[in-house]
């Protein structure tokens, strides 16, 4: 067993507020995790902060005709505080505009420098020629060519997940004039993420690294190493590490040619983990740098699933090429929590908001945390709804969770004036867990030293959803107990039993005071309270009670008494729903239409630079006949085709699948691209491109011949 935790929480961009999405991505059950491991007695540091450069940022600050400093400072405010107040228990929360944070990853940079990872390159680079600026990343979209999304950004299409690169966008354009940009030559450095190939592939896949054993690759997701692995099939490129632009850290002065270079922001970025430990350590007193370089050190990276390349792949690969860091033992990345049906979406509105949360359901924080986690999108997309929402908050945590524990408390203080009672303990009674069997006062501790285990173990293995069904389980077996033995009735005729029962039910109550802590703080530090006991320090109290039961020993000691009983959560009323339905219906459709007033429609796309007729003509655009098709595997946007062109067959990957079924395109006569360059898409060799026609809504059509058109021939 490794010594110490670091763990980390995608730094989220300081763009804009904190949703729903966001929580049950990568917060809760970060969260979560540490809050365990603390009440484990374990040393965990937990770092987040706010990612204060890039292209969001800046974007953002344009739109709103403010200076990105101004757009950090609103929204980190206002993340922190949401994370604050829902209980999110980081150790610190940094910021990626401080100073010792440019100035630890400008010696990153200067070691990758000195280790020989970087290469210096010059490319053509788009550029839009009226803002004066290279295009990188978010500051140019287009066309997706993988599914043929009209909006996808340079570095990634937000609809279907694919990481691109500028070059590949089809009809690209800039974000700031919205005009087609030119090509213009500028030097980066590239990380040389090729020569990493071979030990990342073996790394995520065996767990091994130079022969070592770091992890056992059994406890990786199976969507993380699946994504690993289809990136690592294509082949990794060098990566341009700087940018064009004129905010973020600055590449170290006196490097030669630095002037006006910016480091990438997913180079800088994760190293905001390492500089806000830091900070953390600064404060405290302490040395930082065990928690990343000693190799007794467990670093776990929470992440949603759209980040699962820089922390499985890109950040990795800077780690090792600087030496002396840790890698993660494991990146438990989420997948998406949808709402409502659909899509969350920043720029549509359609989004609960953590800090409208906050402020429009106070008190309710628990109740927030407890949905986030019973639909947490562990394995795959998940699905948040307010009616969910509160028929899961009346029934599990009213119903169940906070009737049992007043039943209980109520119980205690009607017949024994508050305190827990002496019992006998061979009196036998009936289980709560086995169906009314009989049992006995030690059989039960030990059924509830089970259950606690089992969830710490769930825990461990990042199943948060499960950890949590079993702590409900504690209070229904908590209930049931309570309706067989009915110890209202026996309080006369068998005071004894009402005893155990009861001495029992408190039990039962105070491992839930400690259980309910990593999932339900606020809820729990209201119990403790309510049970007389000090309130948790994260210090072991978990493996304390854990001892106690696998020695048989009750938590709570007979004449403990105990505070007045009170309700742990209240009922969700209708009106409170509806009017979280109708804000959501509003204010999306407010969106829209100021969408629609500001922007006037682009029905058409400008026409492109002129070409060449010599450009023209390097294009081989053949008739074929698409004769077989099929969906590709865990990809909803892609079909693949077989395209017979008279003299050869073509396997083609087409982002269609939205559009067409399979079965109804076979025999379909189609313009092939014939001399693209062959591309792998999830592993299947693309040989050539479908030119399809696409309207102003994204829909597309085939471009066909006239019917009867023999295949293979050429289209001038
Ligand atoms: N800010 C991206 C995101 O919010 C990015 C995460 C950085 S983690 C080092 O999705
Ligand atoms: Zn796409």
């Amino acid at each position: 067993m490794k010594k110490r935790y670091l763990v980390t929480a995608a730094l989220p961009y300081a763009n804009g507020p904190l949703h729903i999405g966001h929580l049950a991505g990568a917060y809760i059950p970060a969260d979560i995790y540490v809050r365990y491991l603390r009440l484990m007695g374990k040393d965990v540091v937990f770092v987040c902060g706010s990612d204060e450069h890039g292209a969001a940022i800046t974007i953002r600050a344009r739109k709103e005709g403010v200076t990105p400093r101004e757009i950090v400072d609103t929204y980190h405010a206002i993340i922190r505080d949401s994370f604050a107040r829902l209980g999110v228990a980081f150790d610190i929360y940094h910021r990626t505009s401080a100073p010792l944070h440019h100035e630890t990853s400008q010696d990153f940079f200067r070691t990758l420098l000195k280790n020989g990872q970087f290469e210096e390159q010059e490319s053509d680079q788009y550029y839009d020629e009226e803002a004066k600026q290279f295009l990188a990343d978010r500051y140019i979209i287009g066309t997706c060519p993988v599914c043929a999304n009209p909006d996808a950004y340079g570095d990634q299409c937000e609809k279907c997940g694919s990481t691109l690169s500028p070059t590949q966008l089809i009809n690209p354009r800039s974000t700031l004039s919205g005009k087609p940009p030119v090509l213009k030559p500028t030097t980066h450095w590239y990380l040389k993420l090729n020569e990493h190939e071979a030990w990342l592939r073996e790394w995520i896949n065996t767990g091994k690294v130079d022969g070592v054993q770091l992890h056992d690759p059994g406890t990786w997701k199976n969507h993380v190493v699946g994504q690993c692995n289809s990136w690592l099939e294509q082949g990794l490129q060098p990566r341009a590490m700087t940018r064009d632009l004129d905010w973020g850290v600055d590449v170290p002065h006196e490097i030669p040619n630095s002037k006006g270079k910016k480091l990438y922001v997913w180079l800088d970025a994760p190293i905001g983990y390492i500089s806000a430990t830091k900070q953390w350590a600064k404060d405290k007193g302490v040395d930082w740098e065990p928690y990343w370089k000693d190799t007794d050190t467990n670093l776990v990276h929470f992440i949603g699933k759209d980040n699962i390349v820089f922390h499985c792949l890109i950040f990795p690969a800077i780690l090792k090429a600087h030496g002396d860091f840790v890698l993660p033992v494991n990146v438990p990345a989420n997948q998406f929590m949808n709402l409502e049906g659909r899509k969350i979406s920043t720029s549509k509105n359609w989004a609960v908001w953590a800090h409208e949360y906050l402020a429009e359901l106070p008190g309710r924080e628990d109740e927030l945390r407890y949905n986030m986690i019973k639909n947490m999108p562990e394995q795959r997309d998940s699905e948040f709804t307010w009616k969910g929402y509160q028929e899961t908050t009346n029934t599990e945590l009213v119903g169940n969770l906070a009737g049992f524990i007043h039943r209980v408390l109520v119980l205690t203080h009607k017949n024994y004036t508050g305190v827990v009672p002496a019992i006998e303990k061979d009196r036998e009674f009936k289980s709560g867990w086995n169906g009314d069997q009989f049992t006995n006062y030690e059989e039960e501790l030990h059924q509830l030293y089970e259950k606690l285990a089992a969830m710490g173990r769930e825990i461990e293995h990042f199943n948060f959803r499960e950890a949590l069904r079993l702590l409900m389980e504690i209070s229904s077996a908590g209930n049931a107990l309570l309706q067989f033995n009915e110890p209202w009735k026996a309080v006369k005729e068998d005071p004894e039993l009402v005893k155990v029962v009861l001495n029992l039910g408190m039990q039962y109550v105070a491992a839930l005071s400690v259980a309910m802590r990593p999932f339900l703080p606020f809820a729990a530090d209201r119990l403790r309270n309510m049970l007389n006991l000090p309130s948790l320090q994260d210090d072991r109290e978990w493996l304390d009670i854990l001892n106690d039961l696998a020695e048989g020993n009750p938590v709570l000691q007979p004449n403990h008494g105990i505070n007045p009983a009170e309700h742990l959560f209240s009922r969700i009323p209708d009106e409170m729903i509806q009017a979280q339905v109708d804000k959501l219906q509003q204010t999306a459709a407010a969106q829209a239409e100021s969408a629609s007033a500001t922007t006037e429609a682009p029905a058409f796309d400008p026409v492109k630079e002129t070409i060449q007729f010599d450009d023209f003509a390097k294009l081989d655009i053949r008739t074929g006949t698409i004769t077989e098709a099929c969906k590709v595997e865990k990809a909803d946007k892609l079909l693949q085709l077989t395209v017979d062109l008279g003299f050869e067959k073509r396997t083609v990957v087409s982002g269609i699948a939205q559009h067409y079924k399979p079965e109804e395109i076979i025999g379909r006569q189609v313009l092939l691209l014939a001399n693209l360059a062959p591309r792998k898409m999830r592993g299947i060799e693309s040989q050539g491109m479908i030119l399809m026609a696409e309207d102003a809504e994204g829909r597309l059509s085939f471009v066909s011949p006239a019917s009867g058109w023999p295949n293979g021939f050429g289209v001038r």
